[in-house]
C-alpha cells in the first residue's frame, strides 16, 4: 500500500500542473486502492476524538468530532511520507513555496445528520497545498464564491478520490494568495474525512 509507482508520480504531477492552470482552486480524481481506504479506515478506529466547537470566532457552525494532532503512525505514516515523496518531483517544485512537509493531520468524524461545518477559509498559515481524504459516509464538501454561500459547487470526494486544494503559496498563475471558501453539507450518511496540511508555523 502506498507504493511510490511510475502511474502514480505521473498522476500527482498532471494533477497538480492541472490545478495550476485552473482559475478554481480546487481539483479531484480517483487514487486510493480500496485496500488503502480501508486501511486508512482502520487507522482511524483507533483514534480518541473530542466535540469540535459547535461554532468558531468567526461564526462558523462546526458539528463533528475530531482527532487533531492525530498520530502519525502506521499506515498514515505511510500515507504521509507517499505523498511527500511524490510532490518532490523536480517538475513540480516551480509550484510550491517549499518542499511540502505534512506536519498537520486532522481526522474528521461526522455522525448522520450532521449540519457538517459551514463555509470558511482555510488559515492563511496552510500553505501551497491541502490534501482532503473521504473514507467514508455520505455528504457534500463544496465550494462557494463567498461567505454567504453563494455559487456552490459540489466537489466529487466520493472515497477513493483524492481532493487537492491550493493554498497560499502555491504557483497558481490566476491568483497567488487567495483562499477558498467551502464547507461540508447533507451529511446523510455520516462521514469520515482526513485533512493533511503543511503548517507554515511549524517550519
Ligand atoms: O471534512 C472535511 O473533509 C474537511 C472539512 C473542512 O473544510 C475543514 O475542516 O477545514
Ligand atoms: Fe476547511
Amino acid at each position: 500500500m502506498f507504493d511510490i509507482t511510475p502511474q502514480k508520480q505521473q498522476k500527482i504531477t498532471h494533477f497538480v500542473k492541472t490545478l495550476s492552470k485552473l482559475e478554481k482552486q480546487i481539483i479531484s480524481f480517483p487514487y486510493f486502492t480500496k485496500k488503502e481506504i480501508s486501511g486508512l479506515i482502520d487507522y482511524c478506529n483507533q483514534l480518541s476524538f473530542r466535540e469540535a466547537i459547535p461554532l468558531t470566532k468567526t461564526g462558523v457552525v462546526q458539528d463533528f468530532s475530531v482527532c487533531f494532532p492525530a498520530p502519525k503512525i502506521g499506515l498514515m505514516k505511510k500515507c504521509i511520507n507517499h505523498f511527500e515523496r511524490l510532490f518532490l518531483d523536480e517538475n513540480l517544485k516551480q509550484f510550491f513555496s517549499s518542499s511540502l512537509i505534512f506536519n498537520d493531520i486532522a481526522v474528521q468524524k461526522y455522525r448522520a445528520g450532521s449540519s457538517g461545518i459551514g463555509v470558511h477559509r482555510d488559515g492563511h498559515r496552510y500553505r501551497d497545498l491541502i490534501l482532503i481524504i473521504c473514507l467514508s459516509g455520505s455528504s457534500e464538501f463544496y465550494v462557494a464564491k463567498s461567505r454567504d454561500g453563494s455559487n456552490m459547487d459540489v466537489i466529487d470526494d466520493t472515497p477513493g478520490r483524492l481532493v487537492l486544494m491550493s493554498g497560499p503559496g502555491f504557483k497558481n498563475l490566476v491568483n497567488h494568495d487567495n483562499r477558498l471558501f467551502h464547507g461540508v453539507k447533507n451529511v446523510k450518511n455520516g462521514r469520515l474525512s482526513i485533512g493533511l496540511r503543511c503548517n507554515s508555523r511549524f517550519h
